[in-house]
């Protein structure tokens, strides 16, 4: 048992070169616990509020108004606590933050404190901070790696945010290797068609295509390439976040140049499920259209993952909601659209109880922290989704359980 002796807040950068808060908690043990968050860009309308500064520095992006809010009204609150008091801390900075959705002191700020104090108890009881969480048997999850990029992600033609491949293999080195193989194989079959290989935000490549099912077919062919079997060994994850191209003046959606109502959007999702191995659907609807999303869990909800992201905002009181109401059947976990670990965890229990499938997810501004491979392997997480094998800031995180993997299995 220690106490909290300090905490210190600072302005640093994220992937897309934009502000984000950084905060350190010193134990009276001497250790420090370092937490830095990230940032979303197709954000879900009820999501906590990131506090921005929204002045001249940083074109409006800085954040040292939620700076201020830890260095000059958390810390003193919080110091002398215990630091592995979590539940106690997390209610003291909700209650300290007194809105429902943390827009007073910033869930930025908050959720920077939250699991910054985390990390510190773990380094306390000199553990790593999976088995801090849970000392009994975890498991390192299926992983979502996003090799193609559209949406709001990329400065491309495609409509559809997040094309993910799924390696299904005995361990999470074989997965890893196979998710790169395939990567690689896709840049080669870009390469030969002449097509753009930098990648978007998430380090997956981003070219214009004829149409977003080409995005599919090259995947699959690149899968084949790579020497792998697609539908049996190496699945596909769709994120469509189509929030981004729905138009609520006519209700349709706006998806390869076509005005489609939400009926003709089911059919298309219900022909690409027909065609091609893919084994979950993440935001197929805007986060308002809960007709959209009943339809298609009734639809498709036996054969694959229906994933609430934008529509659930990782928040308790929405997942209970969409449970009475028959909406979706998996929840995308992101600890910084609820704003502290606490409730992050209540989330995941609610929806485990419901068998709802729990995707633990980065955003599309990452930094180089690791908390959520820790956090994923504690609780048991089925699935992880966090960019593609390119770019630090996504590899960090599944280097990271290729770490926990070897000492998982005695290796290290
Ligand atoms: C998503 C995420 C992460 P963003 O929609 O699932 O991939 O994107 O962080 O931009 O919300
Ligand atoms: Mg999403």
């Amino acid at each position: 048992m220690s106490r909290i002796k300090n905490i210190v807040a600072r302005e640093i950068l994220d992937s897309r070169g934009n502000p984000t808060i950084e905060v350190s908690v010193l134990t009276e043990n001497d250790n420090i616990g370092t937490f830095s968050v990230p940032s979303g860009a197709s954000t879900g309308k009820k999501e906590a509020l990131e506090l921005r500064d929204n002045d001249e520095r940083y074109m409006g992006k800085g954040v040292s108004k939620a700076v201020r809010n830890v260095n000059e009204v958390i810390k003193d609150k919080l110091i002398g606590m215990t630091v592995e008091n979590q539940k106690s801390i997390d209610e003291l900075l909700i209650q300290l933050d007194g809105t429902p959705n943390k827009s007073n002191l910033g869930a930025n700020a908050i959720l920077g404190v939250s699991v910054a104090c985390l990390k510190a108890a773990a380094l306390d009881n000199k553990l790593p901070l999976y088995k801090y969480l849970n000392k009994r048997e975890v498991k390192i999850p299926f992983c979502m790696f996003n090799i193609l990029n559209g949406g709001k992600h990329a400065p491309n033609n495609i409509d559809i945010q997040e094309f993910m491949i799924v390696p299904k293999f005995d361990d999470f080195k074989t997965s890893y290797r196979v998710a790169s193989e395939v990567f690689h194989n896709l840049k080669n079959i870009l390469s030969e068609k002449e097509l753009v290989t930098s990648v978007g935000d998430e380090g997956g490549f981003a070219p214009d295509l004829k149409d977003n099912e080409e995005a599919l077919s090259i995947i699959v062919k690149a899968i084949e390439m790579a020497g792998y079997l697609p539908g049996k060994n190496v699945f596909i994850a769709l994120d469509v976040a189509a929030s981004s191209f729905y138009n609520d003046t006519n209700d349709t959606y706006k998806i390869d140049n076509k005005n489609l109502t939400r009926e003709e959007l089911l059919d298309f999702y219900v022909e690409l499920v027909k065609k091609y191995p893919i084994i979950s659907i993440e935001d197929p609807f805007d986060e308002n259209d809960k007709k959209g999303f009943k339809i298609i869990t009734e639809v498709l909800g036996k054969k694959i993952s229906i994933v609430g992201d934008d529509l659930f905002v990782t928040n308790k009181e929405l997942l209970k909601e969409g449970i009475e109401e028959g909406l979706c059947n998996a929840i995308i976990i992101k600890p910084n659209q609820v704003g502290t670990f606490y409730e992050t965890l209540e989330t995941i229990v609610l929806a485990k109880q419901h068998k709802y499938t729990p995707i633990v997810s980065h955003r599309s501004g990452e930094t180089t922290d690791t908390f959520i491979s820790d956090l994923a392997v504690s609780l048991n997480i089925p699935f992880m989704k966090s960019g593609s094998t390119s770019r630090g800031e996504r590899i960090c995180k599944y280097n990271r359980l290729l770490e926990i993997e070897e000492e998982l299995k005695g290796e290290k």
